[in-house]
């Protein structure tokens, strides 16, 4: 399968269809002599770009809208730009962004625009209370909106084992399992304002259950615990959190009732593809549901050189998600 974009190396595609149209709100992925680490350093991203299109069987063409805002335009911000996400609410479209304060903690910005390709304007501090990475905004169909984010290792959740407030960069690993069986962290959610810009209350964490023990999954279950790249859709009355398991390669899903969860894990939607992360999104358009991924195809497996690509998903009866592999 062909990346949607080849000008320039995108990834963490963020899809939304907004007035009829294919969003795309991804990383700027750039070369770097920054070597390959687990902290993720060698993604130096430094702007984002927007992109849309209208049709995606077959893909018609995409617009490149251009750098819609960068590290220099952020007075909070020192480096990498990573994964964004966007949402649209009253007419106004809000675009969430992670990337490391002058501390070199990971915070989440938001930054406002009249139109989905911006430009955005944005906020000159981070939301109050967030921390780490991977912001995906999702606003259910009452209109409130709820901000998923987190990413252990290089994205820091990892160290904030002792609460919201507690950033502790003693924890620099994964969390392991000594003795008795430790619960995987979970991803985090904020509900948020009316306006779009601040959580409403402290952040909470989700829980992942285990079908077979309806208990939280474990953190040595790398197969399917957390690890970054969140993504919330909605199927009729049932919502999908969807999500990277990091150093196994696989995206996952689990359901639950409310956007809060609890999620029960239901199975694999994306198999590894060429690269060491794999980050995407789920959206409906015109009747299909399409995967939004990266892989590393075009850089020819340079890790931090990714490209976005697309391709439609299905559900069987049961409404659980048929897993698909990256061609
Ligand atoms: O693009 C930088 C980081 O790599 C993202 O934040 C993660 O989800 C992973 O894709």
């Amino acid at each position: 399968m062909a990346p949607l974009i080849t000008h320039i190396y995108t990834a963490d595609p963020s899809a939304h269809v907004f007035n009829g149209r294919v969003y795309i709100y991804p990383s700027h992925d750039r070369e770097t002599d920054i070597k390959f680490n687990d902290n993720g350093d060698q993604y130096d991203m430094a702007d984002y770009h927007v992109f849309s299109i209208d049709n995606l069987s077959p893909p018609g063409a995409v617009t490149d809208h251009g750098v819609v805002l960068k590290t220099e335009d952020v007075p909070w911000v020192s480096k990498q730009l990573w994964a964004p996400d966007a949402a649209e609410k009253d007419g106004k479209y809000y675009l969430y962004f992670p990337a490391r304060d002058k501390q070199g903690v990971f915070r989440i910005g938001v930054a406002v625009g009249d139109k989905p390709e911006g430009p955005f304007a944005p906020d000159p501090e981070p939301i109050r209370g967030s921390y780490s990475i991977d912001p995906a905004c999702f606003v259910d169909d009452d209109g409130q909106a709820y901000l998923y984010f987190g990413g252990l290792w290089g994205g820091q959740l990892q160290c904030y084992q002792q609460g919201n407030d507690a950033f502790d960069p003693a924890w620099q690993g994964p969390q392991e399992v000594t003795g008795d069986a430790v619960m995987a962290q979970g991803p985090r959610v904020g509900r948020l304002t009316d306006d779009m810009r601040q959580f409403a209350d402290p952040v909470q964490e989700l829980t992942i259950l285990a079908p077979e023990t309806g208990k939280p999954i474990l953190a040595d279950d790398h197969d399917r615990r957390f690890f970054e790249a969140a993504w919330l859709h909605k199927r009729g009355d049932v919502y999908y959190f969807s999500y990277s398991t990091g150093d196994t390669h696989f995206l996952c899903y689990a359901t639950g009732s409310s956007p809060l969860g609890p999620f029960t894990y239901g199975g694999r939607i994306l198999e590894p593809v060429l690269g060491w992360t794999t980050h995407h999104s789920i959206v409906e358009f015109k009747g299909k549901t399409y995967l939004f991924f990266h892989d590393c195809e075009l850089s020819k497996g340079v890790d931090h050189l990714r490209s976005v690509k697309a391709k439609e998903i299905f559900y069987d009866d049961e409404g659980k998600i048929i897993t698909t592999m990256a061609d």
